[in-house]
């Protein structure tokens, strides 16, 4: 029997313990998309496995301009910014860490004000979804996307696989694809949005062939040993309506990408950041068609976290909000400590308070 407190490999990566930090948008990046300093400083409070997490899996990373949806979200496209991201993964390494970035494509989840040339942001479909993003000045709705031609599809893949391969130059353990809460691969996926006609809409081996050919592009530069995927099957995040079937859909995924022998597949139980049980899901089936190490997030209690390793149902877990909050959240795991309460009003943009102030233990 395990517990969340033993030690782990999953595929090429050794950790500590199973305790991983999940990916968090937080809008401090600097012009350009550019990691600072004061994101070093953040990921280096969380950085060591004996007080930290075991695993950090950085904040969503744009893999090209046209993928950015918010406000100061930082990049892996240039060699500025792997610069930038490599100084970050140096004060992580230094401290016994381990560290994936989170490389995704927003999709029609932006806003013209953030895409190159106040152009349409893109998507599997032309219908705009409801909903708002936060750009200079505060809230604005989501603009109206352009649909994708199936001839452009392989320069996004392209660009996946370019983005993955400067994560490894910028001296990360792996990534992690975002292919989760209502951004462009689950964007493809769910016959809720997708209403294309071609090779990518349609029939579930369709729906899933963007995400097949961004897994084998992403495993084929860097190793499939070196890459996460996160799925959302049922969370109703960024207006991504349900799927009419999630289990054939998500399963069929899960299935076809076995060959990659991926890392770890990394699942947001339920409505991210919400209810877990907002709809019928069984993760077990899903996790049966999977080969790699098991993630599970989403609202975990020290409790739930040890239940779900100790009975098998989960190789990880994943802990957002309360790592916003305790910059040492394994030793209070340890120690059965009371955790910090979350700041909301600091979440996204700003400064140092709300992001690199919350006090630890002792
Ligand atoms: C909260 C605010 C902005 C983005 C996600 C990357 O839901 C996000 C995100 C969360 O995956």
């Amino acid at each position: 029997m395990s517990t969340i407190f033993d030690p782990i490999r999953i595929g090429r990566i050794d950790l500590a313990t199973r305790i991983c930090m999940a990916p968090l948008t937080r809008n401090r990046a600097s012009p350009g998309q550019l990691p600072n300093d004061l994101m070093r400083q953040y990921y280096q409070q969380r950085a060591n496995p004996a007080t930290g997490a075991a695993l950090i899996i950085t904040e969503a990373s744009q893999i090209c301009p046209e993928a950015q949806g918010y406000l100061d979200t930082p990049g892996m496209f240039n060699a500025e910014q792997v610069a930038g991201w490599r100084r970050i993964t140096e004060a992580v390494h230094a401290e016994g860490g381990r560290i994936v970035i989170q490389l995704w494509h927003v999709g029609r989840i932006s806003h013209v004000s953030l895409q190159p040339n106040g152009q349409a942001p893109v998507s599997s479909t032309a219908v705009a979804a409801k909903g708002k993003t936060y750009i200079a000045g505060g809230f604005a709705d989501v603009s109206a996307p352009r649909a994708l031609r199936s001839d452009e599809l392989p320069g996004i893949v392209a660009q996946y696989r370019q983005s993955a391969l400067l994560a490894i130059e910028a001296g990360f353990d792996g990534v992690e694809v975002h292919a989760a809460n209502g951004y462009l691969i689950e964007q493809f996926l769910r016959d809720s949005i997708n209403d294309r006609t071609d090779g990518y809409g349609g029939s579930i081996p369709n729906r899933t062939r963007l995400l097949r050919e961004v897994m084998s592009a992403v495993a084929d530069a860097i190793g499939g040993d070196r890459t996460g995927l996160r799925l959302s099957p049922v969370t109703p995040a960024n207006d991504a309506g349900p799927d009419s079937d999630p289990q054939a859909l998500y399963g069929h995924a899960v299935a076809e990408l076995a060959p990659l022998k991926l890392a770890f597949l990394h699942v947001v139980e339920g409505a991210t950041g919400g209810p877990r049980d907002i709809a019928p899901f069984d993760y077990a089936a899903l996790r049966a068609r999977f080969t790699g190490a098991w993630m599970v997030n989403n609202g975990y209690t020290r409790q739930m976290a040890l239940d779900a390793v100790a009975s098998g149902r989960a190789d990880l877990v994943a802990f957002g909000k309360p790592f916003i909050a305790n910059p040492d959240l394994g030793r209070r795991l340890r120690e059965d400590a009371p955790w910090n309460a979350l700041d909301t009003k600091t979440l996204y943009g700003g400064g140092a308070a709300g992001y690199t102030d919350y006090p630890v233990l002792d």
